[in-house]
């Protein structure tokens, strides 16, 4: 089965019907895009809070004798709001030997357990941060389960993944005022569920220079309008997990087609700053197939803002799950971005444009 990107809905084309053609042109597209997908897939976004504070907790060095993670050392903080009743949740930094200031990653998989200490011993090796939040706190995340109700509280009126991707910015609030972190060069990574929240977070955030998520899948780096075979689709996720999404996508399940959108409009939010995609081709059920047609149709996103060295998909052999070579993958292509481009990487989307 082959699609040509022009398969998909046009992301040139404004909602007037008109043909984007200007700068000014794509900064309004830009804001229907967004609009579009908050609306219609993930409910908005939890309001910004007026402040956020970072309680600093404590800060461990490393055992001596673990040589791999030698000179490291773990701080640990909590995040906390004015102008929101949103709970605190904490933030873990991993920092490399040195002074600083370092790049970082940053993932809300703490509910997870990729990042073991052979992921992190690499990207410290690297020269990264990792900086680690645990996103169930924002919004919980149970067993999918016939008529499941979302909880009562937290951010219960908000889909689940919106929540995450406003932990990210929340996070994305206190590194940036840290001495030991690059504000320009903050990257966000998560895998599958946990990556349709880092892809959401880069998409709605310019303060984030590179966005990554690893086996995304649907509602992610994926496609709705695509499915290779054996991919999920909108109907299968939705119904298995409603509480991921805002209101509006379960109208859709079983009339796809009248979608009007697919998730290279998530992608081409991001552009021109930095996106890579890392992907499992024997994982069919996160659509390998879809990933490709929806990352080739952002991909002429970013070289008509003249960024097309800025898009990237990683696809390895194996399946689902976030492994050390997909988290090379991402140091070599954030090594590329943060080095080579460090002066364009500066530069918000604004002056991108205006430069044009
Ligand atoms: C699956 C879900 C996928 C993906 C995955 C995961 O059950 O259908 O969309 O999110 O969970 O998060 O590992």
């Amino acid at each position: 089965m082959t699609h040509h990107p022009l398969d998909l809905p046009d992301v040139f084309r404004l909602a007037s019907g008109a043909r984007v053609h200007t700068p000014q042109d794509w900064v309004q597209r830009r804001g229907e895009l967004r609009a579009l997908l908050l609306d219609l897939v993930y409910g908005p976004l939890p309001p910004a809070p007026t402040a956020t504070h970072w309680d600093f907790l404590h800060r461990a060095g490393t055992r001596s004798d673990d040589a791999r993670l030698h000179g490291a050392s773990l701080m640990t903080g909590r995040i906390r709001f004015e102008g929101t009743d949103a709970a605190p949740f904490c933030l873990q930094i991993w920092l490399p030997q040195g002074a600083g200031p370092f790049p970082v990653l940053l993932t809300g998989d703490a509910c997870w357990h990729y990042a073991t200490d052979d992921v992190k011993a690499r990207v410290l090796a690297r020269g990264y941060a990792l900086a680690m939040f645990n996103r169930v706190e924002l919004a919980a995340d149970p067993e999918a389960q016939a008529g499941w109700q979302r909880p009562a509280s937290g951010f219960a009126s908000h889909g689940a993944i919106a929540a995450w991707a406003w932990g990210y910015h929340r996070c994305v609030d206190v590194l940036r005022g840290m001495e030991a972190i690059r504000a320009d060069q903050i990257a966000v990574v998560g895998h599958s569920r946990g990556g349709k929240a880092s892809v959401l977070a880069g998409a709605t955030d310019e303060r984030i220079a590179l966005t990554s998520a690893n086996n995304s899948g649907a509602a992610g780096a994926g496609s709705f309008h695509h499915l290779g075979e054996g991919a999920e689709g909108l109907t299968d996720i939705v119904t298995a997990f409603p509480h991921w999404f805002g209101p509006r996508l379960a109208d859709f399940a079983g009339q796809e087609a009248s979608l009007p959108l697919d998730l290279h409009y998530l992608k081409a939010l991001i552009a021109p700053r930095a996106l890579l995609t890392t992907e499992a081709l024997g994982d069919l059920w996160a659509n390998p197939h879809g990933t490709r047609l929806t990352y080739e149709a952002a991909r002429e996103v970013f070289a008509w803002l003249d960024a097309e060295d800025r898009i990237a998909l990683h696809e390895r052999e194996g399946g689902h799950a976030h492994l050390l070579p997909d988290w090379e993958a991402l140091l070599g292509f954030a090594d590329r971005i943060f080095n080579k481009n460090s002066q364009k990487s500066a530069s918000s989307l604004h002056s991108l444009l205006l430069n044009k």
